[in-house]
This record gives structure tokens, sequence and C-alpha cells, in this order.
């Protein structure tokens, strides 16, 4: 049974890897699991089709025989728990991997997406310059807390896992914005897992489908 998930036909993010079928290609490559790649346009997004598979009429989705997924934390914790690589074999330090995906989602990347889509949708308004300094803070407390706890280890917890996967897909957000330059600790981890192999390879077919289909003519 193939596995197919789904990704923007056009990503916004021209080809960066910031959409969030990364986290999904990372762990389908860390894990050696081969995939399929369904591409929809923002309006087949939002048709029914799709909305059976994700209420929401986002990407990403997973699907592998009668088992549909939405919810990149979910499917990246759903292939760590089933195959060898992703979550440590310890009962306590595979709870703190997981716990380590949660920081990153509802923790981390909240403050992160909230300043982003302010500048999407807000910077217009007569309210943005007023309202960005707390947005930056919110996001700089973060940061400083999570340097703090990385210290001088290359990972989260121990060795890579699902929770680094999903923190360094979160921090890469901030790539634009270079915030991370203040952050040197950070920074490094953010290379860290980009070095990995499984990340290259997924970063190199995500980058292949907006090349492709922003071949002129
Ligand atoms: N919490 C969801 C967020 C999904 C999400 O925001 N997907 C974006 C792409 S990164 C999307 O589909 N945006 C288009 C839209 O919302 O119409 C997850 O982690 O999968």
């Amino acid at each position: 049974m193939t596995v197919t998930i789904t990704a923007f036909e056009h990503s916004p993010d021209r080809g960066r890897g910031l959409a969030r079928d990364m986290r999904v290609r990372w762990a389908l490559e860390e894990v050696g699991q081969p995939y399929d790649v369904r591409l929809l346009s923002f309006g087949a997004m939002k048709e029914p089709a799709h909305r059976a598979l994700h209420p929401f009429g986002q990407i990403p989705t997973y699907e592998d025989g009668d088992l549909v997924l939405f919810e990149s934390g979910a499917i990246v914790l759903h292939l760590a728990q089933h195959h060898p690589g992703l979550l440590p074999d310890d009962a306590n330090a595979r709870a703190r991997a997981i716990t380590w995906m949660f920081a990153a989602l509802s923790t981390v990347e909240p403050p992160i997406v909230e300043r982003g889509m302010a500048w999407i949708v807000e910077r217009d308004k007569s309210w943005y310059e007023a309202r960005l300094p707390m947005l930056e803070t919110r996001v700089r407390a973060r940061l400083d807390e999570l340097s703090n706890w990385l210290g001088d280890a290359d990972w989260l917890d121990g060795a890579f896992s699902a929770g680094d996967l999903m923190m360094v897909t979160v921090l890469r957000r901030l790539s634009a914005l270079r915030t991370l330059d203040d952050y040197p600790t950070l920074a490094a981890y953010v290379a860290r897992g980009e070095a990995r192999p499984a990340y290259q390879r997924a970063f190199e077919d995500q980058l292949a489908v907006f090349t492709a289909n922003s071949a002129p003519g």
C-alpha cells in the first residue's frame, strides 16, 4: 500500500521548505518510508473531496490504506510510533521526546506564526507598528528559553528525535527575518537538522515541485 501525502501545487514559500508538508516529508525520509505526493491548488484544498480528508481544507494530509490523518504533528507522531528511528525505546525518554513535539507545536510555533500572520494580513493597518514589538517580544522570549535549555547539547533530549524534527521545522519559519542570527545556539541546532541526509532529500523533493511548477511556458 503506497503512502500518499498532500502538498501545495504552488507553495507560497517558493520552495524554501516552510510549508508543513516539509516536516512530514522529512519524517518519511528519516524512517525510510516511500511515499507519493498529491499536489493541490488553493481551490482544490477547499473542495469537498479534500475536506473529506482534512476538515479545515489544508495540507498536509496522510493516507495509508484505510487510514487518513491530518495535522502535521499527528502524522509525524504516527510515523514515529510505527517505525524505528524517531523515538527512543526507553518509555520515559519516548514520553519526553513526544513532549518536545508538543512544545514545538503548541508553545514555540504559535508566537512565530502570529508574528508572521500579522505581517501578511495587518502590515497596512494603523495598529501594526504598535503591535509589532509585543509580537516580537513573545517570539524572543521563547527563543531565549529554548536556547537556554539547549545549551551546548546537539539535540533537545539525548539523541535526535521527532521532537527535534518538529522543533527545527518550527524554527526554520524564522529564516526570512534572520531572527536566529541573534541566537547562535539555535541557528547551529537548525543547521544540524538541515544537515541530516533525510532532511536534504525531503527539501530537494519539495523544491523540485516548486521549480517544476514555476518553469516558464
Ligand atoms: N496545524 C496544521 C496547520 C496546517 C496548515 O496551516 N497548513 C497550511 C500550509 S503550511 C495550509 O494548508 N494553508 C492554506 C490554507 O489554510 O488555506 C498542521 O500542522 O498540519
